[in-house]
């Protein structure tokens, strides 16, 4: 086992890295850009180190300046979590050239399933389905032209480099393509640094299921079951859940064997998740690899019982999976709301400030993992994600019920948070029927006040508003006397401590353990804990 893991990223993923790392018995180091001196990643770590400016390109970005600290702490891994460098083959090469084990797949892997194109070619000859289209890159818009035809409109292009919807543009028809083409390589390249393009055939509203994979360095492989993903929104996952309500044993044997497949014929090791579409008739197409630890994962740690960063950990460390596919048994459901700060009802504007107060739920089924405090000021530089809320019940019914228990017990003042958007969607009639697709919150965030067509109780802010509106005041009259006496202890706590002292010393030096223990303390201490 590894002595001591650089975690290579902040907020709440660092966190539960971290987590995994003091049950394992491994030392834990943090990085810090300037806007997160004061961030709870940093205060829970063993050492913490200065890896430069706010922004994350000169910071969370920068490879050199994590080689550095790794180095200089003595670490024998490295986990980078998910978003920034998690998916950059450089950083799992600069690992290897230092002699740190990368926690995630082999650069090569990386590399290719990084390429589109080249994933979906390793699909086809892995026997795994694909949306029909094509595998190589397109050479210009003469062959897209008799290509797309070829495919039968309505077509997709996507980046070949792509992911996460940039570069992807939907054609209706010939007319269409010249601009489109234009738009989808020109907004490639300015994402990727590369403009080439692809063509899928369009499915409509096909719901999103991914399977997740572990893959040890022995050659085992197993799937974890899948997560239901289809609630998003401008290709950010708002809601996931485990099982996907469409799923049966077969269809699950199904993919999960597709995606063990896919994964053996890569040589891929480590954690991965293939994403799926999946059409009404329950056909599945392949997508593409996530080649990280992602997000939405607790949903799955909470119907396998399984601790994934703790498997990753010791995958990454040589050992054998400690169980086979057969071992591999779901139970329950669980479901995961991102808690974000940002404002639905200002075009889901990010909302970064200082949290004044929060109130946690906990209870039966109910985990958060979040990266937050009273008194923390969320930063504007990085992703407003304050956290995740997860909850887990016997079966899909009582996992929801205590969803919508859970977020009237969520309380937080300072910011606003998107808590309120998900007990609209927790009271709305086809959520809880499982009636949901990729384009489903597109549409209910469009319905009309009124709508109430096919029986479902569509509206955000009518019928299904109420009783989220009831809640949330309730929670503001009860939040109002709580603010004032938090505000003021948030005050003398800053005045007693001074809030750039506390971390001021962080720069140059690991911690040493008394001080870690004080801060630790003054965390317990903390307003609203
Ligand atoms: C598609 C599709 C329909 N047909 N491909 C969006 C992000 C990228 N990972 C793939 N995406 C899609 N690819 C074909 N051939 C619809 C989407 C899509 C989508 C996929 C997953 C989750 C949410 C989505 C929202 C809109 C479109």
């Amino acid at each position: 086992m590894f002595k001591k893991i650089l975690i290579a990223n902040r907020g709440e993923i660092a966190i539960r890295i971290l987590r995994a790392c003091r049950e394992l018995g491994v030392g834990a180091v943090a990085v810090f850009s300037e806007a997160d001196r004061a961030s709870l990643h940093v205060r829970l770590a063993d050492e913490a180190y200065p890896i430069g400016p706010s922004p994350s390109r000169e910071s969370y970005l920068r490879i050199d300046k994590l080689m550095d600290v790794a180095r200089r702490a003595d670490c024998d891994a490295l986990h980078p979590g998910y978003g920034f460098l998690a998916e950059n083959p450089e950083l799992a090469r600069a690992c290897l050239a230092a002699g740190i084990t990368f926690i995630g797949p082999a650069a090569e892997a990386m590399e290719q399933m990084g390429s589109k194109t080249a994933a979906r070619q390793l699909a086809r000859r892995a026997g795994v389905p694909t949306v029909p289209g094509v595998v190589e890159p397109i050479e210009g818009l003469e062959k897209a032209s008799q290509l797309a035809r070829d495919t039968g409109f309505p077509v997709l292009l996507k980046a070949v480099a792509g992911g996460g919807g940039k570069g992807m543009r939907l054609v209706t028809g010939e007319a269409e393509l010249p601009a489109a083409w234009r738009d989808a390589s020109s907004e490639a390249l300015n994402a990727f640094g590369d403009p080439r393009l692809y063509i899928e055939k369009y499915l409509d509203r096909p719901r999103h299921i991914e399977i997740q994979i572990l893959a040890d360095q022995h050659g085992h492989i197993v799937y974890l079951g899948e997560r239901e993903c289809s609630v998003q929104r401008r290709h950010q996952k708002v809601i996931e859940e485990a099982p996907s309500p469409v799923m049966d044993a077969p269809l699950r044997r199904a993919m999960g064997e597709a995606a063990v497949k896919l994964a053996r014929a890569g040589g891929y090791t480590n954690a991965g998740t293939v994403e799926f579409l999946v059409d009404a008739a329950r056909n599945f197409y392949f997508l593409e690899v996530n080649t990280r630890l992602q997000v939405e994962h607790p949903v799955t740690e909470a119907i396998t019982g399984l601790d994934l960063v703790k498997l990753q950990v010791r995958i990454a460390a040589g050992e054998p999976l400690p169980f086979v596919q057969e071992d591999v048994a779901l139970r329950g459901h669980a479901i995961e709301c991102r808690l974000y700060a940002e404002d639905p009802d200002n075009n889901f504007f990010p909302s970064p400030g200082t949290i004044l107060a929060r109130r946690v739920p906990s209870g039966p089924g109910i985990r958060l993992d979040d990266g937050v405090y009273p008194g923390w000021t969320v930063p504007t530089e990085y992703d407003p994600l304050l956290g995740k809320l997860i909850a887990w019940g016997a079966d899909r019914g009582e996992a929801l019920a205590r969803m919508r228990r859970a977020l009237e017990e969520y309380y937080v003042s300072g910011i606003r948070t998107n808590a309120g958007l998900f007990r609209r969607i927790l009271a709305d009639a086809e959520f809880a029927r499982g009636e949901i697709h990729t384009r489903w919150l597109d549409e209910w965030l469009k319905a009309p006040a009124a709508a109430t067509e096919s029986g479902s109780a569509r509206s955000p802010r009518s019928a299904a508003g109420v009783a989220g509106a009831k809640s949330e005041q309730a929670a503001g009259r009860q939040g109002s006397v709580e603010d004032a006496a938090l505000l003021a202890a948030a005050l003398w706590h800053l005045s007693k401590n001074g809030s750039s002292s506390i971390e001021g010393s962080a720069a140059e030096k690991p911690e040493s353990r008394w001080k870690l223990e004080g801060r630790r303390a003054q965390l317990d201490r903390a307003p609203g804990r």
